[in-house]
């Protein structure tokens, strides 16, 4: 392929940045940067972003189709796949089958394997991983607005005077966005961000005012807002008596379980002068955006929270004008795309649901076999099913299920245990490719064409740069080779990306008549040219502007998609959680993201730069809490909860809310054991979206007694499978593993040698009296291999180690140094990577800010280059400037 660079979308989170990619010449590279010219980031990017050309090596990629262990031709995997649905369809019925894929498939993928189960295999269980993710603010949405209707667009968040975030680590998750929240903020300094959240979170860095609330305490605070607007008389009664319905039941919701700022304060365990404060800021200031995320979504009251924080929007009026509206951030590159095509098992497609004139008119479009004329069972559900043996046969793509469902021990189970498992997958070793019968090879981002769409309904193109490694076929292409082996080649003849994009907008504008919101009849008869060179569109877009509503601004008209097109106030009274901590298990467990790592870390775990930032599984524990239980900073700690175990390094952390403990969602036995956090997670599920409750689980958090730690660091990926605890992390020119165990080791030299191989030469220390090891394997002269073993967590910092693997031949002076477990005289060790963009260690910048006198985070970027990249560590300069200043 040419080298001019290629415009494309960051395939990981919501915001949809658009990127320039420079292919390198050897095919597995490329040099990326962000497109001045894409409305969602104006040339912006994250650390993840700038660091995805680090990850598209072939070692370990799925490259060959798979039945069991037997590398297999595309023919006999589809025929195979083909043969194993059918078989369960005709014993047991449409039913008995089911898809669960994901928001990481492009537009077109998802589009098809929508049609397939819904208009030709004639069920409805196919879900989506969005279920876990954005299900609550669909049903949300639905309720008070009749639609799927994300009403905001990124430019609000320069609009807007007040910004509330609520339940979103926005620096961590949404990056640009933060940076765009930044810079607003910086040019308007009265502008005012509130940040909701129970943790101290890196995104409380450009907040004037912090909430952390007790956690699931969300609707109780919307709803004390609610009344104190009514209280205050700051509602706007023409808004609410033209415009929507069910404003007087929602008000007197909110009087009785929140009547006055104390009740709110006490409920949600905050000062009533916060309380009041944010209430203050609502009231007085026009244009209030509210942006949220996963804290909202993730609990078994999550679609009420967000009616709760609609209603105050509606109340207000504060809703399809520039700056202002409740704008849920969508998480994954296509959870719109998913929504628009119906991926939800409680969707049809097109916004479309299962309203018999819906399923009549869907199944007319697609000339369907068998149409589905009922909703099918959802995320959670659906494996359960899978575990009962009421589904037979399971096609997951593009996710990770046997990591990141709630339950996940059981799920894995319930996969093994299932009669026939196909799994589309780029790479070869996941938790959930371990279950499967039949592996197919998907091609990934880089290698496939198509579309997503954004958190503000703009739909961006994916576009190849690199030839398709090894047998990798797309997604749409496989389902649809799938289909024709079933009978329905008519309805699935597309030769492209471009063929389904162009029916799936076709579909949104038959018989619309803009009655739905969805409507981009505009594209349908884009020409194989112009969908290549589409740029990014934003929804909606009918064929004629009279067909339905334009943008920019949805609801600018005040009529909604409810029947009698008024929105709706939904009265939410609040929940507790479904299960409360008791006396086995007393804290209350979180879950979410850490700034570099992207779920299951299939992919950015690809990137040595990115696991400089956070290596390892990790609690964080508020002192008060670490105290009680006997949790040291750095050693280990093993949480129990009624569903499940892990491990986890200990951070003790003020940050933290006490009473309650956060763990990061993201590793798996692919790369660690005994690390994965949904092992532990409770199956409880919001009784309206089905979305499970993944930010609340009751655990209990004990010291793990080590009777010793250590690390190794080894060119080759070793298994070590008598370390209890064990993490797997990929750096430039070795693994780093790092390891403790329960039962003492009569042996260290010996189990080195075991382990890491007796050629080459050895240099061992040996402590026996205090329980340390040091040894390391050379050959001719060029280490191979280390290993560090002692009592206690307080192991050196492997940085210096790690510089040895980039030597030839280690002189007399590294090989001291490595017997003697620290760096030779006069080599400094960087420490932990702080800046992942320019590779820049705490120790050099501590060092830095003491010597230099540099103190502040501008001063530290003239200086060492660190966050001005991409921005994402600033919050983290600003916190170690903060530490060195309050040491000195
Ligand atoms: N770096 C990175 N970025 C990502 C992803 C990733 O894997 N890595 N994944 C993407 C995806 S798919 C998603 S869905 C988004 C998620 O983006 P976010 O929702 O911003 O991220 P989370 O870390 O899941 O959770 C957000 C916050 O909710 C808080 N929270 C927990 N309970 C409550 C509560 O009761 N009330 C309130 N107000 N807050 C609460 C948590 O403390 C946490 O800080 O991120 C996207 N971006
Ligand atoms: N405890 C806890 N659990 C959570 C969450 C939480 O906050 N806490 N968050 C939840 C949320 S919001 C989400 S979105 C989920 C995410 O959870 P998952 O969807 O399970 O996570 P990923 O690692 O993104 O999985 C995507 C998989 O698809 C593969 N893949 C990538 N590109 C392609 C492609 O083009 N085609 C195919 N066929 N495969 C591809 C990747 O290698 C990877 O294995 O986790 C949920 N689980
Ligand atoms: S913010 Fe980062 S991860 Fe999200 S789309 Fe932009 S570059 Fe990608
Ligand atoms: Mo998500």
């Amino acid at each position: 392929m040419s080298n001019a660079p290629v415009r494309t979308t960051c395939p990981y989170c919501g915001v949809g940045c658009g990127l320039l990619v420079t292919p390198g010449a050897d095919g597995t590279s490329a040099q990326v940067t962000g497109d001045p010219d894409h409305p969602a980031n104006g040339g912006r990017l994250c650390s993840k972003g700038a660091a995805l050309g680090d990850t598209l090596a072939t070692d370990g990629r799925l490259l060959q189709p798979r039945i069991g262990d037997q590398p297999v031709s595309w023919d006999q995997a589809l025929a195979r796949v083909a043969q194993g649905f059918k078989q369960v369809i005709d014993r047991h019925g449409p039913d008995a089958v089911a898809f669960y894929v994901s928001g990481q498939l492009l537009t077109e993928d998802y589009y098809v394997a929508n049609k397939l189960m819904k208009g030709f295999i004639g069920g409805a269980n196919i879900d989506t991983n969005s279920r876990l993710c954005m299900a609550s603010s669909v049903a949300g949405y639905k309720r008070a607005f009749g639609a799927d209707t994300v009403p905001c667009d990124y430019t609000d968040l320069e609009q807007a005077q007040l910004i509330l975030l609520v339940g979103a680590n926005t620096a961590w998750c949404h990056p640009v966005l933060y940076q765009r929240l930044k810079q607003a903020k910086k040019d308007h300094p009265q502008r005012k961000i509130v940040v909701i959240d129970p943790r101290r979170t890196a995104t409380c860095e450009i907040a004037d005012l912090h909430l952390a609330l007790a956690p699931g305490t969300d609707t109780l605070l919307f709803n004390g807002l609610l009344n104190w607007l009514k209280r205050e008389d700051a509602v706007d009664w023409d808004f609410l008596e033209q415009h929507t319905e069910g404003f007087a039941a929602a008000f007197k919701a909110a009087r009785t379980s929140a009547g006055s700022v104390p009740v709110v304060a006490a409920g949600c365990g905050l000062p009533e002068s916060q309380v009041a404060e944010l209430y203050r800021l609502f009231t007085s200031t026009e244009h209030v955006l509210t942006l949220y995320s996963q804290g909202v979504n993730q609990w078994s009251c999550g679609t009420d929270k967000v009616n709760a924080i609609i209603n105050c929007h509606l109340a207000s009026g504060r809703i399809g004008r520039p700056g202002m509206g409740p704008f849920s951030i969508t998480g994954q590159p296509n959870a719109m795309g998913g929504r628009e095509v119906g991926g939800l098992a409680n969707q049809l497609a097109a916004h479309m649901d299962f309203a018999a004139d819906d399923v009549d008119r869907v199944g007319r479009f697609w000339g369907a076999a068998r149409m589905a004329t009922a909703p099918g069972l959802k995320a959670v559900d659906l494996l359960e099913a899978v575990g009962a043996g009421r589904i037979k046969a399971i096609w997951i793509m593009a996710t990770n299920p046997a990591v990141s469902m709630p339950d996940a021990d059981r799920v894995r189970v319930a996969l093994q245990a299932c009669e026939f498992v196909v799994c589309s997958e780029m790479f070869a070793d996941t938790d959930t490719a371990r279950t499967a019968d039949v592996l197919l090879p998907a091609a990934g981002w880089g290698e496939k064409d198509g579309t997503v769409t954004n958190s503000e309904r703009r739909i961006s193109r994916q576009r190849a740069f690199l030839a398709p490694p090894g047998e990798v076929r797309p997604d749409w292409w496989i389902i649809t080779q799938v289909a024709r082996r079933l009978g329905f080649a008519h309805a699935f003849a597309y030769q492209s990306a471009a063929d389904v994009f162009r029916e799936h907008a076709a579909l949104s504008a038959f018989e619309n008549h803009g009655r739905r919101d969805f409507d981009i009849g505009q594209l349908a008869s884009l020409s194989d040219a112009d969908y290549a060179a589409l740029p990014p569109t934003q929804w909606p877009c009918p064929a004629t502007p009279a067909a339905g509503r334009q943008p920019p601004r949805i609801f600018a008209d005040a009529r909604f998609y409810t029947p009698s097109g008024k929105a709706r106030l939904v009265a939410v009274t609040p929940r507790p959680p479904a299960t409360a901590p008791d006396d086995d298990y007393p804290l209350a467990l979180n879950s979410g993201r850490i700034r570099d790592q992207w779920h299951t870390m299939t992919r950015t775990g690809l990137a040595p730069r990115l696991a400089s930032h956070i290596s390892e599984p990790f609690v964080q524990v508020h002192p008060v809490d670490a105290t009680a239980q006997g949790l040291a900073h750095g050693a280990l700690a093993e949480l129990v909860s009624r569903w499940g175990r892990m491990l986890a390094r200990v951070q003790v952390d003020a940050d933290q809310r006490p009473g309650s403990v956060f763990v990061p969602m993201h590793w798996s036995d692919a790369l660690a054991r005994l690390a994965r956090a949904d092992a532990l997670v409770s199956p409880a599920l919001d009784p309206i979206s089905g979305q499970p409750e993944l930010k609340h689980t009751p655990v209990r958090v004990r010291p793990f007694r080590a009777a010793w730690y250590g690390f190794v660091l080894s060119r080759e990926r070793i298994a070590l499978d008598d370390a209890r605890y064990c993490v797997a992390v990929r750096a430039e020119q070795h693994w780093r593993l790092e390891i403790a165990g329960s039962a003492p080791m009569p042996d260290w030299a010996a189990w080195a040698r075991w382990h890491l191989g007796t050629d080459g030469d050895w240099l061992d220390f040996v402590d026996p009296t205090h329980g340390r090891y040091r040894g390391a394997r050379l050959l001719h002269g060029r280490l191979q291999a280390c290993v560090f073993i002692a009592p206690t967590p307080s192991l050196p910092r492997s940085g210096w180690l790690a510089d040895l693997f980039g030597q030839s031949q280690l002189d007399a002076a590294a090989r001291a140094g490595l017997l003697a477990g620290r760096p030779p005289r006069g080599q400094a060790d960087a420490g932990e990577t702080i800046c992942a963009c320019f590779n820049v260690g705490q120790n050099t910048l501590i060092e830095a800010i003491r010597s230099a006198g540099l103190d502040t985070a501008e001063a530290l970027g003239a200086a060492l280059q660190a966050g001005t990249n991409c921005g994402s560590c600033i919050p983290e300069l600003n916190r170690l400037l903060a530490n060195v200043r309050r040491a000195a």
